[in-house]
């Protein structure tokens, strides 16, 4: 019982952690505000590939029910580079990506 609770407190820190970046992100906000659409939904991935000069990123994902995708491995696109700081590849994270024109923008990613 103990341990539920710990991994309890650790989800709601995580989730707790995507506005706590955009908040720190300087003047580099886009449109990072916009309509708050699908509730903070996280999916968990595997980093296979980080090419922040070219700004993308190739995660084997889990799901990712907000857009109705299934599992896979794929390449997103990187908009601020800020939120990869310290991650590499082989890192196990948990990602938020967004719909943006015809691209899939990672806008929230963490280590777990
Ligand atoms: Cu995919």
């Amino acid at each position: 019982m103990k341990s539920l609770k710990i991994s309890m407190t650790i989800i709601l820190a995580a989730l707790a952690m995507p506005s706590a970046v955009a908040q720190e992100t300087h003047s580099h906000q886009h449109k990072s505000e916009e309509a708050q659409t699908a509730v903070d939904e996280m999916t968990t991935a595997t980093i296979r590939k980080l090419d922040l000069e070219y700004g993308k990123i190739t995660l084997k994902h889990e799901a990712i029910k907000s857009l109705g995708m299934p599992g896979m491995t794929m390449v997103f696109q990187i908009e601020d580079q800020t939120l990869f700081d310290g991650l590499s590849q082989g890192d196990n994270v948990r990602f938020k990506v967004e719909k943006k024109g015809t691209a899939l923008v990672i806008t929230a990613i963490e280590k777990m």
